[in-house]
């Protein structure tokens, strides 16, 4: 019995730790909607800055970072627009068939740690083949690789290559190629370290022994 009361604080200290160790890079859960559009083939792509209000966590709540969003037509004849939006509390991308284009959202502000071992996020959208970059002021670029189309949505982890995620400065998130789609990009946030929490988790154990004894 005894081992199962220390198992169960172990698993409290685990579940308590990979809420504290991920950090929200942003859950789009804004007052203020913002959008831009571009339904023009040439190299200049439509920005803006991007409100971040009071409902809205962007880096863990770390203060005075900036969010700009971007829309560029790159193929076809419609419209792309890249939105974060009020009503649904989330951002997307969306392409008028035929258009292609790409959508950003552009991150900028004072070092914050991107603890863990990779960035995931939670979509949906209704074509397959849309790519995401992450690119960082550490010079590193992550990609998804062509999502698989759904409707319902899923969740999706980029990994972390060798590079140093202490003190991230800037981050482009880099929506591609998404002709009819409507892409939809909610809950963006870095994966939390199974080793530092399996680490922790024993820690509390250790603790739960020692009261004990
Ligand atoms: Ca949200």
């Amino acid at each position: 019995m005894k081992f199962f009361k220390h198992a169960g604080l172990a698993i409290a200290a685990l579940l308590a730790c990979s809420s504290a160790q991920a950090i929200l890079i942003d859950d789009y859960n804004v007052a203020t909607a913002s959008s831009v559009s571009d339904s023009s083939l040439d190299a200049t792509a439509t920005s803006a800055a991007s409100v971040i209000d009071g409902t809205n966590i962007v880096m863990g709540g770390a203060a005075g970072w900036t969010r700009d969003i971007t829309a560029s037509l790159t193929a076809g004849a419609d419209v792309i627009e890249t939105i974060v939006c009020n009503g649904c509390q989330a951002a997307h991308v969306n392409a008028q068939n035929p258009a292609t284009g790409i959508g950003e959202f552009i991150y900028s502000g004072s070092a914050v740690v991107f603890d863990g071992t990779g960035i995931s996020f939670d979509y949906t959208l209704d074509i397959a083949g849309t790519i995401l970059n992450f690119y960082l002021s550490n010079g590193d670029v992550l990609t998804t690789g062509p999502l698989a189309a759904t409707l319902t949505g899923g969740s999706v982890n980029v990994s972390f290559g060798s590079g140093d995620y202490s003190a991230i400065t800037s981050l482009t998130v880099e929506v591609v190629g998404t002709q009819a789609a409507d892409f939809t990009i909610d809950n963006l946030r870095t994966v939390p370290t199974p080793a530092s929490l399996l680490l922790l988790a024993l820690g509390a154990l250790g603790l739960g022994l020692r009261k004990k004894a």
